[in-house]
């Protein structure tokens, strides 16, 4: 779709939410961002910035200023599954509350376990008021992995003891769009992990509906809210990979965007931690990273408040945006080496640099076969199933 036309649909669109009542009394963005010390002029920034995140040309950050004023035309309900909880913290454990949060705060929540102050009987009222009255019209999020089939009862919420599934599903059925918030949800996560005793799902397989997923163990705040703007915006499903991950987020490899990718391509590698390679900021592959192998945006995004990443922290990324990462990229500090990892290579990532990174690497004897191969695969996960 040409820019133009895709502006006026989105135009279109946000006045017909603007004509919608606000779901909640709850105070508008601007006052918001006045009562918290945030001025017009970053909030601006902050539009410019989710603009050029989803990849849209800056004429629409506008529109984008818009959608956050709009999220409470949204019925949202978050469920947690089995999980740490980590991707509700992601997004509001910081010490001053961000534009991100205040976004958050402002979305109409229904329900969220974490954050409601409601509990037991009114609790389970509550969401079974918000899936009856919102039917058609909700945005369900779920974090976590679902214990499911004959085990589904490893996982009950609430007074009546129903299962985690049972939840999903009713909910599941009333929503317009479903996104699986982090990786337990998106591929089953660490309680999925080998052996996987409470046969724990992702929660593509407790719907037929389409699930959007927002993989990360966390995700960032950043991807969170992006995906909540997106709907705003459009109303319909983003691009998506294989994986059914949002391309604008998760559509270059980790180590395609990395800030120590020059020390890869000229072969200077960290060989232990807290060596003097370490110490001036070499590549991390020899001590474990699974950028070659991770789609993400975390080096452009970063987390707490664009303040960090792991890789900038001096770890490896230990692929936590990657189907099963828990069994496929262990150990964490050991490069792949001869094992061959199955995931998605998709185009657009510097082979050339790529192939004089690993022609150095197999000078320095450094097992690469994993790297050399992924570079080469281009077949999906689906595909081979
Ligand atoms: Fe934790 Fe969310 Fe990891 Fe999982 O995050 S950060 S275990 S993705 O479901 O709470
Ligand atoms: Fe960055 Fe890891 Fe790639 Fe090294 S291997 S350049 S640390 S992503
Ligand atoms: Fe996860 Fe790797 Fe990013 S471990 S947070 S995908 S750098």
């Amino acid at each position: 779709m040409e820019h133009a036309e895709m502006f006026e649909k989105v135009s279109v669109r946000l006045s017909e939410l603007r004509k919608l009542p606000g779901l909640r009394e709850n105070k508008s963005v601007s006052q918001l961002m006045d009562e918290n010390g945030i001025s017009r002029r970053d909030f601006m920034k902050w539009a410019a910035g989710m603009t050029a995140m989803l990849s849209l040309p800056s004429t629409f950050t506008p529109l984008m200023a818009q959608a956050a004023e709009l999220t409470d035309r949204l019925p949202v309900v978050w469920l947690h599954m089995a999980e740490c909880t980590g991707c509700s913290e992601s997004l509001i454990r910081t010490d001053a509350p961000t534009i991100d949060s205040l976004i958050f705060d402002h979305i109409s929540l229904e329900y969220h376990e974490t954050l409601m102050a409601a509990a037991g009987w009114q609790a389970e009222h509550n969401l079974e008021n918000a899936i009856k009255k919102y039917k058609g019209r909700l945005i369900l999020m779920v974090e976590g992995g679902i214990p499911g089939g004959n085990s589904e009862f490893y996982l009950t919420v609430g007074p009546h003891g129903k299962t985690g599934a049972a939840h999903c599903r009713d909910a599941a059925n009333a929503a317009a769009a479903i996104f699986a918030i982090g990786s337990c949800s998106s591929f089953g996560g660490v309680q999925a992990a080998y052996p996987n005793p409470t046969n724990a799902q992702p929660l593509s397989k407790i719907t037929n509906k389409t699930v959007i997923n927002v993989p990360g163990c966390p995700p960032s705040e950043k991807n969170i809210v992006g995906q909540v703007l997106h709907y705003v915006l459009f109303g319909n499903l983003p691009a998506l990979d294989v994986y059914n991950r949002p391309k604008w987020a998760y559509g270059r490899r980790i180590h395609d965007l990395c800030e120590r990718r020059g020390r890869f391509d000229a072969g200077e590698f960290v060989e232990q931690f807290g060596d003097e390679g370490a110490k001036q900021g070499y590549c991390l592959y020899k001590v474990g990273c699974k950028g070659p192998y991770t789609f993400n945006n975390c080096s452009q995004e970063r987390f707490n408040q664009h303040t960090s990443w792991p890789i900038q922290a001096g770890h490896g990324c230990i692929g936590c945006s990657e189907p099963d990462f828990w069994d496929a990229m262990g150990p964490f500090e050991e490069p792949v080496a001869g094992r061959l990892y199955h995931t998605l290579f998709g185009e657009g990532a510097d082979r050339t640099a790529d192939k004089a990174g690993i022609a150095l690497l197999s000078a320095v004897g450094v097992g690469i076969a994993a790297h050399a191969a992924i570079a080469a695969v281009k077949g999906s996960k689906k595909d081979e199933e």
